[in-house]
């Protein structure tokens, strides 16, 4: 029995190219193989068999044009015709709708009423009340419910009581309460003290290695701003989290080794003295280097931040630019699960933790993308926020609580949320507490208030926090001041940092956030604790250090600590024995940056050998080509699985939507619905092992996801491709903090900035109209940006791109722009150079040779060389000017090597000199040069100071606006007209015409030249 395969629905398009047969009469395929290419003036998708069978005969051929239903591939022995899922759509009669509408309105104006007169006779009720006390209108009903609730509590257990209060809440939602009540827990540590795991770690020798690593981290500091004060650093923000760091360090953080792939931990930046000070007393680093704290010119030295860049066998994750770590974190545990999901990494329980300010949680990163957290159900998550109640410059909230607002925006995020707020010192004091009035106090004081209680002592914070209530000051009455001075806060104290993340590790199905309270500069005494120049503290006299030594009990002298001397005990001494068996138990050191990731072996150059050939008439965008180009590569078997698309909501602008059905978009619980779309050949498809990344629209969250595919083969050992599409203008100029922070990461992938150049995205105007991107990402040392014109180009930079990054294992990335304008693409030129100079810059594109008198040389790049072309033409024909057109595909690059080369003339000034590329190109060529781009002049003009020639760069200068094309590259001069009569002026200029010809052309191309400056417009 024979059976058809037809062109399904394809959406909106009616009569479809075939540009692809990937079947041959007598194949035997399988359902989903694909039969055929479709490519619509805006996208290519494969067609997929909906049977298995023989091949028995191919009815169409390549360049036919199709619609839906259309006869494909005829196959024998066919088997299971597929069933189409069913349409959902009503075959009823239509609804009459306004009838429906009616009858609701009714049922509401009802309901309205029924609540109304609930309300009202309430109102009555509650005027007839007094409000006592606290706004406790009937202080014995509120009794009678908490007693009730207690006896629950006792009975059934905390989950039962939360069950119950939960039926109330809602109730009384049903009932027309429409009080929002509260996300906060009262102002305590979550976890009780009966229900906190107890650490099995030796105290005493952890408050001793944590001493010490406290006074190295801070000596550090202090040696390096001895030596010289520029070179800064901070104390005051590791003394706060040490205990944090230390008990995840002895006790939870997982090390990578050959057993095991490692915890990931995104450390505060300015902690990084701290991890220092322990790797110092773990022989990982020496006194030497320590002393080499920011000075990171000659070998040896140490970061001020995490930089792997500069450091890259140490640290993993750059942060101290605030608010990247948080959400790189996010995003991080997120592709871990991806991987996971996709069968290409073994579940093994890794956890990511991130270390963040209080202060830093204001910028929009750290909790822009916390809801995605919990969409994610990432329980492989873990946030530690240091709450100091400080940042640069003073408390984060005075006024109010950051603990409080934090677990309100977190809870109501979804996140599991551990609060460690007071330390255990407080622990028999709330036990004592029997009617409240302890947390009453806790809840009302502020962070300004708790603040200056830790800078001004024991007296103080009997007088101003217990004094308030005479039953608080009964509470304390037997305290000391230094008793009460002692009461401690959550974060300095180990047993409640260690509850919280045992209970953090436990938690699934949920991120989790441990808000730690600390102080500011803890330790420092009179000079740096808790007081609001805190953060600035990098320098601390004799006084101070004495102070520090005594508090923390340094076995230094007072004479090595007036020499600000570094203390490391022997090697067999108890601490260190204790400190490394802690980290051999853990797996390793931490942080440590590695990788074992295979290479990936490079497509074969058959892959893109269509992309080289002309495409005739037939007219196509370079983000199309690309697209095309993804698909090809989805075919290659190394490749493919490892190719991360990466999408903000925009996969059908750039004519991506044949990726849904393909490979799929990652979804973490699949896919619970039937899609609307589901009868079509591109039809939405969530998938837990889908490969797609389509992030919603968060720029920032794409970046990140970016950078957790590219620098997977640290991270994970196994090297990914990700290429993130977005619109060229919401690229760098939206993230460029986490572009160069990319750089910094050694980040391995692809940035497509789609729909680019400013008068090339014609519709859209200003906001959208890129004309800079270009400049933004030249800045990055190893970020290479191109912006290709035609698809051999492109293809010929994208498999370098693969080839130097993912088999060469290069630390570089990729920027290429791609552009929505269609038009054809010719064959590549078959000279051997042409390839080379695509990748370094440049290359001859053509020569208009027929005169032989007067020569321009003409620079092109993006969708601007074909205007360059055309003025050529138009420079031949009307003027009988010859030209050399050069296509350049990247600016930056060539100025890259001409400013290598310039510099290695001029060091070796009794060498031969060496020529750089341009000059190579450029200074044999006969007459002035003319640059142009689709972005501002500075683009052409990197390479303006390497040539010695005339050189003239036109751009786009100004802000973008909508209009035709035509229309704007008329409006910023750099259409074929513009060009043309530039360069008939510049050769007047340089003597080799008269000016009459420019002059016409002004006249003939209707060019006003009163218009002012389009920057000025
Ligand atoms: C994006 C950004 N803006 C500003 C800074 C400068 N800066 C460094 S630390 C700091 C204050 C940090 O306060 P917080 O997050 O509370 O950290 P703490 O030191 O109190 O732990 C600021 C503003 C920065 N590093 N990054
Ligand atoms: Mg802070």
């Amino acid at each position: 029995m024979s059976k058809e395969i037809l062109v399904p629905d394809i959406g909106d398009f009616e009569s479809v190219e075939i540009i692809e047969i990937l079947v041959k009469t007598g194949d035997k395929i399988k359902k989903n193989d694909s039969v055929v290419t479709l490519e619509s003036d805006k996208s290519s998708v494969e067609v997929p068999a909906t049977i298995e069978g023989t091949v028995e005969k191919i009815n169409v051929n390549i360049g036919d044009k199709v619609s839906k239903g259309h006869l494909l591939v005829t196959l024998t022995g066919a088997t299971q015709a597929e069933k189409k899922p069913k349409k959902i759509v009503e075959e009823k009669l239509p609804i009459d709708t306004e009838k429906i509408i009616e009858e609701a309105e009714k049922t509401l104006i009802l309901k309205n009423e029924v609540v109304e007169t609930k309300f009202l006779k309430k109102k009555e009720k509650e005027n007839k009340i007094e409000v006592t006390k606290d706004g406790d209108i009937d202080s014995t009903e509120t009794k009678e419910w908490l007693d009730s609730l207690s006896a629950v509590l006792e009975k059934d257990g905390k989950h039962r009581a939360q069950f119950i209060i939960k039926q109330l809440i809602e109730h009384s939602y049903k009932e027309g309460s429409d009080l929002i009540l509260s996300r906060n827990t009262p102002y305590i540590n979550t976890i009780p003290p009966e229900e906190e795991k107890k650490s099995p770690g030796d105290q005493n020798l952890e408050r001793k290695i944590r001493s010490l690593i406290r006074w190295n981290a801070a000596a550090m500091v202090v040696r390096a701003n001895k030596k010289n004060p520029e070179l800064g650093g901070h104390i005051g923000t590791f003394a706060s989290a040490a205990t944090l760091y230390d008990v995840g360090m002895n006790h939870f953080w997982r090390a990578k080794n050959n057993k095991f792939g490692g915890d990931l931990i995104y450390f505060q930046g300015h902690s990084a003295p701290g991890m220092y000070a322990r790797a110092f007393l773990e022989g990982r680093i020496t006194s030497k280097e320590l002393d080499k704290f920011r000075q990171e010119v000659h070998p040896g030295g140490l970061s001020s931040y995490p930089h792997p860049w500069l450091m890259p066998k140490f640290w993993q994750f750059p942060t101290v630019s605030m608010g990247l770590g948080p959400i790189m974190s996010i995003y991080q545990a997120r592709f871990n699960k991806y991987l996971i999901n996709r069968g290409l990494l073994k579940d093994e329980g890794r956890k990511i933790w991130c270390f963040l300010g209080d202060g830093e949680t204001d910028e929009p990163e750290s909790l822009g993308a916390i809801g995605l957290a919990t969409r994610e159900k990432l329980d492989n998550l873990i946030f530690v926020i240091n709450c100091n109640l400080q940042r640069l410059d003073g408390p984060v909230r005075g006024n109010g609580k950051i603990i409080q607002e934090l677990e309100g925006i977190f809870r109501g995020a979804g996140w599991n949320v551990i609060k460690v707020i007071w330390g255990s010192y407080w622990d028999p004091l709330l036990a004592k507490d029997k009617t409240g009035i302890l947390i009453k106090r806790m809840n009302e004081a502020v962070d300004g208030e708790y603040q200056a209680f830790k800078a001004k002592g024991g007296s103080f914070v009997r007088e101003k926090f217990f004094g308030k209530y005479p039953e608080l000051l009964d509470l304390v009455s037997q305290m000391t001041d230094k008793d009460v001075w002692k009461l401690n806060r959550g974060g300095h104290d180990p047993h409640k940092v260690y509850a919280a993340y045992y209970k953090a590790m436990q938690n699934t199905g949920s991120p989790t956030v441990i808000l730690a309270k600390t102080i500011k500069g803890y330790g420092m005494g009179k000079s740096g604790e808790s007081i609001n120049t805190t953060h600035q503290q990098k320098k601390l006299d004799e006084e101070d250090l004495l102070y520090y030594r005594d508090r923390f009990d340094v076995p230094l002298t007072d004479k090595q600590v007036k020499n600000v001397e570094y203390y490391r005990p022997l090697e067999n001494s108890p601490e260190i024995k204790y400190l490394k068996e802690c980290r051999l138990k853990l797996g390793g050191n931490l942080p440590e940056r590695s990788s074992f990731a295979k290479p990936i072996k490079t497509p074969s150059i058959d892959i893109f050998s269509v992309m080289k050939e002309s495409t005739g008439k037939k007219e196509m965008s370079t983000t199309m080509i690309l697209v095309r180009m993804l698909t090809n590569l989805l075919r290659d078997k190394n490749v493919a699985p490892r190719l991360v698309p990466i999408i903000p909501d925009e996969a059908r602008t750039f004519g991506m939507e044949g990726f849904f059905q393909k490979i799929g978009i990652y979804a973490h619980e699949g896919q619970k619905y039937e899609p609307v779309d589901s009868e079509q050949l591109s039809s939405y498809r969530e998938d837990i092992k889908g490969q797609v990344l389509e992030e919603g629209i968060t720029e920032a969250g794409a970046m990140s996801s970016w950078i957790a595919a590219g620098t997977s083969y640290t991270n994970h050992d196994i090297s990914m491709i990700p290429i993130y599409l977005f619109y060229s203008m919401f690229g760098f100029q939206r993230i460029g903090d986490f572009a160069w922070a990319a750089g910094d990461n050694q980040t391995r992938g692809f940035l497509i900035g789609a729909t680019a150049g400013r008068t090339t995205l014609a519709g859209e105007g200003l906001q959208h109209a890129d004309g800079h991107s270009h400049i933004m990402s030249s800045v990055i040392p190893n970020c290479k940006s191109y912006d290709p014109t035609f698809g051999y180009e492109l293809a010929t930079i994208f498999r370098e791109g693969l080839r130097r990054m993912h088999e060469k294992q290069e630390n570089i990335f990729y920027y290429i722009t791609t552009m929505n304008e269609n038009y054809p693409h010719p064959a590549m030129p078959k000279n051997k150079s042409v390839e080379d100079g695509i990748l370094k810059g440049m290359y001859l594109f053509k020569e208009f040779n027929k005169y032989k008198k007067t020569k321009i040389q003409l620079l092109g790049s993006g969708t601007i060389l074909r205007e360059i072309i055309a003025a050529a033409e138009i420079l031949q024909k009307d003027y009988k000017i010859d030209s050399n057109v050069w296509s350049v595909t990247s600016f930056s690059e060539l100025r890259k090597e001409a400013i290598e080369i310039e510099r290695y003339n001029l060091l070796n000034p009794d060498k031969k000199p060496k020529k750089s590329y341009i000059e190579q190109c450029l200074s044999t060529t006969e007459g002035p040069i003319v640059a142009a781009s689709d972005y501002i002049r500075l683009n052409s003009d990197q390479i303006r100071s390497f040539i010695r020639k005339s050189f003239y760069s036109f751009g786009t200068d100004g802000y973008g606006r909508s209009d035709t094309r035509k229309n704007l590259r008329k409006f910023f001069e750099v259409d074929k007209e513009h060009i043309v009569t530039y360069s008939l002026s510049v050769l007047a200029k340089e003597q080799l015409i008269p000016s009459k010809y420019a002059k016409e052309a002004i006249k003939k191309f209707n060019i006003n030249p009163e218009k002012p400056m389009p920057t000025k417009l």
